[in-house]
Order: C-alpha cells, then sequence, then structure tokens
C-alpha cells in the first residue's frame, strides 16, 4: 500500500508562478481542507528521539497525552511528554492565546526544524492534533508496531472553522448502541473535526436512558428495538461516560426526547400518558407519525419536567433538543401548545430548545434552534423568518442512512440515493432563499437506524459520507472542490483499514491500491 509520508505528486498542487516557492499554496491529503495551507522548505521526521514537548497547562497537556497515545503503538517510540525546549525531532505542542485563531482554531508548521502546533485554546491543539495525524503515514493508526518512516512534508499551514456547528447523530432509540460502539463513533468522528454528537434517545421502538422516578421507561420501554430484538439503555453513569468521553475530544453532546409523536415507547411503558388510560404495546417496527403524548394532561408536563430536568443536569452542552417532529397524531393546535409548553420547561431547566423545523409553525424564542431535516422547498423556513438560527441536515444531502445507490445493503431511499459526491456538493448557505452565513449555525449528519444494527453498520453509511458533511461544515467556502475532496478522501482510506473501520469503498473515489 502506498504511504502518503511525503506528499505524493497527484496531490501537490504548487502554484509557484506567482508567489516565492516558500509561500506557494500547496495540497495536503487532509480532511476537512485546512483553510491556509502553503508548501515549505525541508521535512519532519519522528523518529525514537522524539519526544513530546507542551506547552500550556493541565488541558494542553492532556491533548499531548492523547496525540502520544496514537504515536507510541504504531512507531513504537517512547515519545516522553516534557517541556522545555523543543529540537528539530520533537513536536512542540503550544497554547499561545493568539486569538485570531478563535476557540478551535490552530497554526502548524512542519520542517527540518520540528513540528510545531500552536492554538489560542487547547481545544484548537485537539483539533490541529487531527490534521497532524492525517500529515503522517496512514500506518500511524495501526495498534501495533509499524517500520515507519514518520515522515511530514514541510509545511506550514493557518486553520479554523467555518462554522462552529459540525455534527453527528446517532439514533440509539431503533437501534441501541452501546458506550462502547457511541465512544468508538466519537472517536471516529473527532478525526473529522465533527464538535457536535446528538444522541436521539427515544423514539416509538425504545427509550434508552433513565430517568428517577420513572424506571418502566428503560426496565420495559427500552427492552427491545427495531425487528423485536433486544434493546438495550444508558443508565446515568453509563451517559456521563459518554458526555465525558466526548468532552475529552471537545465534541458536545446534544440529547434528543422526541416528543410529541415519536413518544409510543414512553406510552407503552406509562398508561397514565396516554389521553385514553390505555398503554399500548411496545412495537418494533418502522413506520412514523402514529404516537402522542396527551397534550391536555397535566402528568405529560411533570413527566417531562423529569425528563429534561434530568437530562439537563447531566448534559453540560447548552441545548436539549425536543425533537418535534412528524406529529401527525397531534392536531395543530395542541402541538402549537405542547411546544411552547416544552420550550419553557426547557428554559426553566437553564438550557435552549432545539427541535427539528417542524417546530417552526410555533412562535419561538431567539436562543431556539431549528434543524432543517426538510429539503426541495426553497422558502425561507417558518424557523429562520423568526430569527431562529438553523442547523442544516437536508435529508437528501446530509441523511447518512440514505443508500448509496440501489445495491447499497443497508438504509432506506425515501429522500434519494446520495452519491458521496451528493453528501459533499451542496452549501448550507444556498439551500433557502433569504437563508445566509448569519442564519446558519452549522451542519449535522443524522444516522437513523431502522436498518443499521450495530456500529458496524453505522460505519458503512458514514463513511465516507461524514468526512464529506464534516468538511462543509469546517473548510471555506472558496476551498470547496469535489476534484480536490475525492482525492483527499481517498487518502482516508488506508487510515481506516488501519483503524480497522468499516468503510464503503465508493466508486467514485480513486482509492490508493
Ligand atoms: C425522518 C424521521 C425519522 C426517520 C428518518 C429516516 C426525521 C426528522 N424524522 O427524519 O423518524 O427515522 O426520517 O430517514
Amino acid at each position: 500500500m502506498r504511504s502518503w509520508s511525503i506528499l505524493p505528486g497527484a496531490l501537490v498542487a504548487l502554484a509557484v508562478a506567482a508567489t516565492p516557492a516558500a509561500a506557494a499554496p500547496a495540497t495536503v491529503p487532509v480532511v476537512p481542507l485546512p483553510a491556509e495551507v502553503h508548501a515549505a522548505p525541508g521535512t519532519f521526521a519522528l523518529t525514537s528521539a522524539s519526544r513530546i514537548v507542551v506547552h500550556g497547562g493541565a488541558a494542553a497537556a492532556a491533548v499531548a497525552a492523547q496525540l502520544a497515545a496514537i504515536l507510541r503503538p504504531s512507531t513504537g517510540f517512547a515519545l516522553p511528554i516534557v517541556s522545555g525546549r523543543a529540537g528539530a525531532a520533537d513536536l512542540e505542542l503550544r497554547v499561545d492565546g493568539d486569538a485570531s485563531l478563535g476557540r478551535e482554531g490552530y497554526r502548524l508548521e512542519a520542517g527540518a526544524h520540528g513540528l510545531q502546533l500552536s492554538a489560542n485554546r487547547p481545544e484548537g491543539l485537539f483539533r490541529g492534533l487531527q490534521t497532524l495525524r492525517q500529515l503522517l503515514p496512514a500506518a500511524i493508526e495501526q495498534p501495533s508496531a509499524q517500520p515507519g518512516p514518520w515522515t511530514v512534508a514541510g509545511v506550514r499551514m493557518a486553520d479554523r472553522p467555518r462554522f462552529g456547528w459540525r455534527g453527528a447523530m446517532l439514533d440509539v432509540a431503533r437501534h441501541f448502541m452501546s458506550v462502547a460502539e457511541v465512544e468508538r463513533y466519537l472517536d471516529e468522528i473527532a478525526l473529522y473535526k465533527v464538535n457536535v454528537l446528538h444522541l436521539h434517545l427515544s423514539d416509538d421502538q425504545g427509550w434508552r436512558i433513565a430517568i428517577p422516578g420513572w424506571p418502566r421507561l428503560t426496565s420495559y420501554g427500552g427492552s427491545l428495538e427495531v425487528g423485536g430484538t433486544r434493546g438495550g439503555f444508558y443508565t446515568a453513569a453509563d451517559y456521563q461516560a459518554i458526555v465525558a468521553y466526548a468532552a475529552a475530544r471537545y465534541i458536545t453532546i446534544v440529547p434528543e426526547i422526541d416528543t410529541p409523536g415519536h413518544t409510543n415507547a414512553a406510552l407503552a411503558s406509562y398508561a397514565q400518558l396516554n389521553c385514553d388510560g390505555q398503554a399500548p404495546p411496545l412495537y418494533t417496527g418502522t413506520d412514523v407519525g402514529f404516537s402522542s403524548l396527551c397534550v391536555s394532561k397535566a402528568v405529560t408536563y411533570s413527566f417531562l419536567d423529569d425528563v429534561i430536568g434530568a437530562l439537563a443536569a447531566m448534559t453540560p452542552g447548552p441545548y436539549i433538543h425536543i425533537g418535534g417532529d412528524e406529529a401527525q397524531s397531534t392536531t395543530a393546535s395542541d402541538y402549537q401548545t405542547f411546544i411552547t409548553k416544552v420550550e419553557r420547561i426547557v428554559h426553566a431547566h437553564g438550557k435552549s430548545m432545539m427541535g427539528w423545523d417542524d417546530i417552526g409553525v410555533v412562535p419561538l424564542q431567539k436562543t431556539d434552534v431549528a434543524q432543517i431535516w426538510h429539503f426541495g422547498d426553497r422558502s425561507k423556513p417558518a424557523a429562520a423568518k423568526q430569527g431562529v438560527k438553523l442547523v442544516m441536515s437536508p435529508a437528501n444531502k446530509a441523511y447518512l442512512d440514505m443508500k448509496y445507490n440501489p445495491n447499497t445493503p443497508l438504509g432506506q431511499d425515501w429522500a434519494g440515493l446520495t452519491k458521496v459526491e451528493d453528501a459533499y456538493d451542496w452549501d448550507p448557505t444556498t439551500l433557502f432563499d433569504g437563508v445566509g452565513e448569519n442564519d446558519v449555525l452549522g451542519v449535522e449528519a443524522p444516522l437513523w437506524t431502522e436498518t443499521i444494527t450495530d456500529i458496524a453498520d453505522a460505519e458503512y453509511m458514514a463513511f465516507p459520507r461524514l468526512p464529506a458533511i464534516a468538511e462543509i461544515g469546517w473548510s471555506p467556502k472558496r476551498t470547496h472542490d469535489w476534484r480536490s475532496f475525492r482525492r483527499r478522501l481517498a487518502a482516508q482510506g488506508p487510515r481506516w483499514e488501519a483503524m480497522g473501520i468499516n468503510f464503503y469503498r465508493a466508486a467514485e473515489v480513486p482509492w490508493p491500491r
């Protein structure tokens, strides 16, 4: 297999004409493409004498430890983490308070003088570390010692994201995913600088999060999943472990309890939540739109206050997602009453409310967030007309559960077939008339799991399309270019092999042999 230790000719586009050679723009095999990349003289080589030299407190030291944990197994080098002066064989990590880089930006310089990664915040170091990994040969991701050499071609880059919200969503309700599976997904999305993981924690087929005072939600409502197989749920400790694992990767967890529809698992668990007082049976099919919480009953809101209160207490991030989609069994006026009350509950627990774009028909507060999933109509979404900010997840581009082509063994096709190029070729600021850069918080790639049973299935649908959505969210619009992207994506293939990721070898991508 080809190694990327030295930038292969096909990937290096040196524009030498107008600029001096040392400042020429270069293309690197990195996804998302960094904002500014220049070729620089020399080559950096990681050797058995290399150290990780860190400046910047405990959080920076933690990023250094994460870097060491990636590099030590494959290189077999000791790579001690030290402070002090860095030499030509060293990797230097520095928090230097350069505010122009923002919260997540970083600079990276590599050459014969060494490799320096600097950032305004430790978070920027963590994002830059993902770039550094991708500059090293793919074998760096192997779990056991490899021969090397471990070189990085001379480069100088400055990078920061276009959007602050670059999300992925996992539906753990239709098919449950264990804590270990969610953590694996967190590791995989972190490599592409994704900074939000939205967990779809409840739906008709299962309730996946323990709520004090409502034990049947999980013991009964979480017992099954689509197809009737055994489900599962997260205890508070499980959920907190996921939150902490995400936080160590500078990823914010956004928990979703889908309401007022998509609630059969809750309705089946507690008869009193139903308007007629009768609990329906558990549901393991894949229809949508048939369930509704009882909008007129007081217990509905004490229930939601307990649920949202428990989630808010366990969730450091600022958002609670309340679903709001496909409430076809709730009347329009009940829907309005319900969303208004739930919004008040979310705010009372100190969080902002997020919902699918369906919530736009209800008067909202400007701190609320609407997640766009509908597509096809260019007119300004109702939520945006109210000044509510949008996260873009148009189902025909960003839904990772759509099939790649008619032969894809997993997934659905109700929003169309989504090739890798389709997932890449769109812009969140041109989807709707009158919706521009300032209306958009960012992008998110949802993975619904009606047909996805475990993390290997999830990987097959997410890779290579999740990196496409991640690049739309991170890289400057001026760099958007499918031909450049597919070449850089191809360079990820050997990495995914080294990491054991079950990716789809899309024919559109020129994978190295
Ligand atoms: C829709 C629906 C989900 C499905 C998904 C499948 C939204 C927001 N609600 O998206 O319940 O799982 O499609 O693609």
